[in-house]
């Protein structure tokens, strides 16, 4: 039986370019994200090489994603590959100057959107004994840097999560990814500069950062790995960073 993935985030980015890649190892999809077109634009594009469904939701609304979740026909119900790649930076303003709004919407995006779907998928991985979670965390999960403190905990708080579900899970037979990207041209510092979009190419110019594909390579990687390799934790840097906020730019 071909094996089934759920990703959230799939309208964009990291997510979209993981739907891609794991179309391509031959999963099934399930696409979740916000944007209605986009998931359909993709669904439409990947329909010549796999089968899929588009789940619309906000991670941050909990009844939202157990219903929908919980909506599934039975031929989609028996998640294999969990990804959760929604999340977003809102922000780079001190602590003395942080918008409240911007915290609520990077903690209850990053950290309880995705606890609330990994709530509603992983109770059926357990009765199946068998199961893969991918968590998107972030260099900002190993490191903490001005101005992104709100941030830098809710990846931390991802990095945590992601330990403690492998503490818990592991004698289920579910394995456990945690991936943390540093620099990745996507519309993540778009978001993060709130449609400042000089501000955000200015993030990506000088090296040539990471792109979407490479971080959804390593994660078709995680879950392709034989079922015995379980490929904890992988921190992926462009060639040109060393550390959050040190990046080598020519010129
Ligand atoms: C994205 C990478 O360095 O902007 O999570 O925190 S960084």
């Amino acid at each position: 039986m071909t094996k089934i993935a759920l990703i959230t985030g799939a309208s964009s980015g990291i997510g979209a370019a993981t739907a891609r890649a794991l179309a391509k190892s031959n999963y099934r999809l399930i696409l979740c994200g916000r944007r209605a077109e986009r998931l359909d634009a993709l669904a439409m594009e990947l329909s010549a090489i796999t089968e899929t469904t588009t789940l619309l939701f906000d991670v941050r609304k909990s009844k939202d994603v157990f219903e929908q979740i919980g909506s599934l026909p039975d031929a989609w119900k028996a998640i294999d590959v969990l990804v959760n790649s929604a999340g977003n930076a809102h922000g780079l303003a001190t602590f003395q100057e942080g918008n409240i709004d911007d915290w609520d919407a990077m903690i209850d995006g990053n950290v309880k959107g995705l606890l609330y779907v990994s709530r509603a998928i992983v109770p059926g991985m357990v009765e199946r004994k068998s199961g893969h979670i991918v968590n998107l965390s972030s260099v900002a999960g190993k490191y903490t840097y001005p101005g992104g403190l709100v941030y830098c905990a809710s990846k931390k708080a991802v990095e945590a999560i992601s330990e403690g579900m492998r503490l818990d899970l592991t004698q289920h037979g579910i394995r456990v990814t945690n991936v943390a990207p540093g620099a990745v041209e996507t519309e993540f510092s778009l978001v993060r500069f709130k449609g400042d979009s000089e501000r955000a190419k200015k993030t990506y110019e000088g090296y040539t950062p990471l792109y979407a594909e490479d971080i959804a390579s390593a994660i078709a990687y995680a879950v392709t790995a034989p079922a015995h390799v379980n490929l904890t934790d992988m921190l992926i840097y462009p060639s040109a960073q060393a550390a959050p906020g040190m990046i080598y730019k020519k010129g």
